[in-house]
């Protein structure tokens, strides 16, 4: 709401002339929206001297509260404007010879913050629909910028034993191991087309990977069902097809294929897709041992097709996994 009306406010007077010349080929179109009057100058929350235009709104982008930033070309002068200033009341708005307002919107993905220049992997702000408030999100910038929507490292975060509401809103620590939260994957693969990514960590010391096109899950209302396209290239098989047109599940909602079993539950699989149940659980509890056992049930599993690395008959529990999504360049140029 706030959001649209600044918006709205700016794209008035949008100057496309300036954003072209100013931005160039470096930031994305429809990032910035400038107006030639200056908005709430006594209430900045940060002002930098000698900055550039683009980098005073790239600043911007990086802080959840700032929404507009005020500059003046002439000392390279920025001003943040916060969030909670907005709507910008008439009385407080003021054309200022020399000064341009720009409000800021975030990337939308990690794909487009390694766009942006940026090469270190970490915590980013992205805001996949204008409509909704920007959030943080992990970004692996290998590969021209990854979005990872899971992460596990070593046990520190527990995921079997979360309920429904904690999968849906996501828990964790984004530099560390975490679920980004299923309203978030789903307002990400909602607006474009996305492909999505399995990275494996097995017992045996080895890397696996997996990629398939068209992934994206429905909402709420539909149990997060899961949409997966077919296998494009990975060295650990086309398991993902098995969460494919399976709804989300959880410790305290079974909506699996199996009428007889509470896969999530009796599997202490964590939140998952599961089908009947199947082999495929990248949310189940941590084994520091690397071993999926039956008692106590735990293990991070992925298909009995991997279990061939491993010796003495045991099965492997997975050490690390990221799942990760990018946009697919055959949609999406
Ligand atoms: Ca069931």
């Amino acid at each position: 709401m706030i959001k649209e009306l600044i918006i709205k406010m700016f794209t008035s007077v949008l100057m496309i002339g300036i954003l072209h010349q100013c931005i160039g080929h470096v930031y994305i179109q429809n990032t910035y929206h400038i107006n030639q009057y200056k908005v709430l100058r006594a209430q900045a929350i940060r002002t930098d001297i000698g900055v550039t235009r683009l980098d005073c709104a790239a600043e911007c982008t990086r802080d959840l509260t700032c929404w507009a930033v005020n500059y003046n070309p002439k000392d390279g002068v920025c001003e943040h404007v916060s969030y909670g200033e907005f709507p910008v009341p008439e009385s407080a708005k003021f054309v200022d010879a020399g000064w341009y307002s720009m409000a800021v919107t975030a990337p939308r993905d990690c794909e487009d913050w390694f766009n942006r220049g940026i090469r270190k992997s970490g915590s980013y702000v992205i805001q996949p629909n204008l409509n909704l408030p920007p959030f943080h999100i992990y970004c692996n910038m290998a590969d021209n910028g990854w979005s990872v929507i899971q992460r596990r490292i070593d046990g520190t975060v527990s995921f079997y034993d979360k309920i429904w509401d904690e999968y849906k809103n996501g828990f964790g620590d984004l530099n560390g191991e975490f679920w980004l939260g299923n309203e978030k994957i789903h307002e990400l693969v909602t607006l474009n087309d996305y492909k999505i990514r399995f990275d494996l960590h097995h017992p045996n010391g080895t890397w696996y990977y997996s990629i398939h096109e068209n992934f994206r899950i429905s909402n709420e209302t539909e149990n997060y069902k899961a949409y997966i396209g077919s296998f494009l290239e990975g060295t650990a098989g086309a398991q993902a097809l098995s969460m494919r047109n399976r709804e989300f599940s959880t410790n305290d909602r079974d909506n699996d294929s199996n009428g007889k079993v509470h896969c999530a539950q009796s599997l202490n699989g964590g939140g998952w897709w599961y089908s009947r149940c199947g082999a495929t659980r990248l949310n189940g509890k941590y084994n520091s041992e690397g071993v999926l056992t039956e008692q106590p049930r735990s293990g991070i599993s992925w298909s009995t097709d991997m279990d061939k690395f491993l010796n003495k008959g045991e099965k492997p529990s997975l050490l690390q996994t990221m799942i990760s999504i990018k946009r697919h360049k055959k949609n999406n140029s």
